[in-house]
C-alpha cells in the first residue's frame, strides 16, 4: 500500500538482515544494551562496504566488526544461515517477547512482564486491551491494521497482480479505534475515459468473500460495495471475531490519489485542504484537482500520480497520514 521505497543496495544484504536480526534479540530478549549497540554498529559499517563480502577475515578488517562477528560471517558465508538464529527463531520466549516489542509503546522490560503474566500472541494482547496504556493501544491498533492491510493486499496480488489497493479512512490515520474500513482501489485498465468496469470490483468482493474475510453485503452497485468484514480469522470453534463494516471503492486510475486523500481525512484535514489550494488557485476534491482561471472557471484535471503530487501542486509541504487528523 505504500509506496515502494527504491531498491537498496543488496551486496551483504544477508550479512547485514542477520545482524539486526541478532542485535533485535539482544535488545528484546536479553536486555543487553551493549550486545544490541555492536550488533547495529557492525551492520550499519557492513551495509556501508562497498564490495560483496568474502569472508570473516575479510569483514574483520572493517572498525566495528571484532572476532565473534566474524566467525558467525563465516558460518553464514559456508553454510547459508547460522546456528544461533535458527534456535532462537524457533524458541518461543524469544519470539512471544520479539513479536511483543513490535507493538510501539511496549518495550523489552513491558514485554518480559506481559511474558511473564502468560500474555505471548496478538489475541492475548486483545484479551487484555482494557490492561494496555494508551500508547499501547494505539500500537496494537497499528498491529491489527498491519494484519488486515497485509492480508487485503495479499489477496488483491492474488487475483491480480495490477490492482492497487490502499485502506483509507481513520484506520489508515492510525487511529486508536476506527468506525469502519473504507478500501479504494485501481487498476491500470481502468480510467476515466474507459468503459465502466463493475467485474473489478465485484471480482475482488467474490474473492474477499471466498476467503472468509467479507461476510455479509449491504448494497453492490458497479463503482461501491458495502457490507462487512471480520478482521481476523480466529481458531475452529473461535467465536469472538471484530466484526467492522467495510465499504470498497472502485476509482479511475487517474482519480485513484485524489480519492486516496480524500478518503483517509480527516474530514477537517480535508476542508483546511481544500481552503489552502483555493488560496493558491486549485480547485481539488475527492476526484481531481483543478486550476482555477482568472475568471473562476476550473480548468482541466492535473495529472495526479501519488498523493504527494497534490500537495506538490499546492505547494503543500507533504503531511503522513498519521499528521492528518486537521
Ligand atoms: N470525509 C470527508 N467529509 C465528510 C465525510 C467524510 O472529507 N463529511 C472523508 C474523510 C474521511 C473519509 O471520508 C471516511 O469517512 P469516515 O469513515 O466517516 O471517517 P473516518 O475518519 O474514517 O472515521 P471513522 O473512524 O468513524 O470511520
Ligand atoms: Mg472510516
Amino acid at each position: 500500500m505504500s509506496k515502494r521505497k527504491a531498491p537498496q543496495e543488496t551486496l551483504n544484504e544477508g550479512i547485514t538482515d542477520f545482524l539486526i536480526e541478532l542485535a533485535n534479540y539482544e535488545r528484546n530478549v536479553n536486555r543487553a544494551i551493549h550486545k544490541y549497540n555492536a550488533y547495529r554498529k557492525a551492520a550499519s559499517v557492513i551495509a556501508k562496504y562497498p564490495n560483496k563480502i568474502k569472508s570473516g577475515t575479510e569483514a574483520k578488517k572493517l572498525d566495528g566488526v571484532g572476532a565473534k562477528i566474524a566467525e558467525k560471517i563465516d558460518e553464514f558465508l559456508t553454510t547459508g544461515k547460522l546456528r544461533k538464529l535458527e534456535k532462537i527463531r524457533n524458541d518461543d520466549t524469544s519470539s512471544s517477547i520479539n513479536f511483543l516489542t513490535r507493538v510501539t509503546g511496549i518495550g523489552p522490560a513491558a514485554a518480559r512482564k506481559f511474558y511473564d503474566e502468560g500474555v505471548k500472541t496478538l489475541e492475548d494482547l486483545k484479551k487484555v486491551e482494557h490492561k494496555l496504556n494508551h500508547h499501547q493501544q494505539i500500537g496494537l491498533n497499528c498491529i491489527l491494521q498491519c494484519f488486515s492491510q497485509a492480508l487485503i493486499l495479499q489477496e488483491l496480488e492474488e487475483l491480480d497482480p495490477e490492482y492497487i489497493g490502499t485502506i483509507c479512512g481513520s484506520y489508515r490515520r492510525g487511529a486508536e479505534s476506527s468506525g469502519d474500513i473504507d478500501i479504494l482501489l485501481t487498476h491500470p485498465d481502468f480510467t476515466s475515459l474507459s468503459e465502466k468496469q463493475p467485474r473489478l470490483l465485484h471480482s475482488v468482493v467474490e474473492h474477499l468473500e471466498s476467503v472468509g474475510f467479507v461476510t455479509d453485503t449491504l448494497s453492490k452497485g458497479d463503482t461501491k460495495f458495502m457490507g462487512v468484514c471480520q478482521l481476523q480469522k480466529g481458531e475452529e470453534d473461535e467465536k469472538d471475531f471484530d466484526h467492522r463494516r467495510i465499504d470498497i471503492r472502485l476509482i479511475p486510475k487517474d482519480q485513484y490519489y485524489c480519492g486516496v486523500l480524500y478518503f483517509t481525512g480527516s474530514d477537517i484535514f480535508n476542508k483546511n485542504m481544500r481552503t489552502h489550494a483555493l488560496e493558491k488557485g486549485f480547485t481539488l476534491n475527492e476526484y481531481t484537482i483543478r486550476p482555477l482561471g482568472v475568471t473562476g472557471m476550473a480548468g482541466e484535471p492535473l495529472l495526479v500520480d501519488s498523493e504527494k503530487d497534490i500537495f506538490d501542486y499546492i505547494h503543500m509541504k507533504y503531511r503522513e497520514p498519521k499528521d492528518r487528523s486537521e
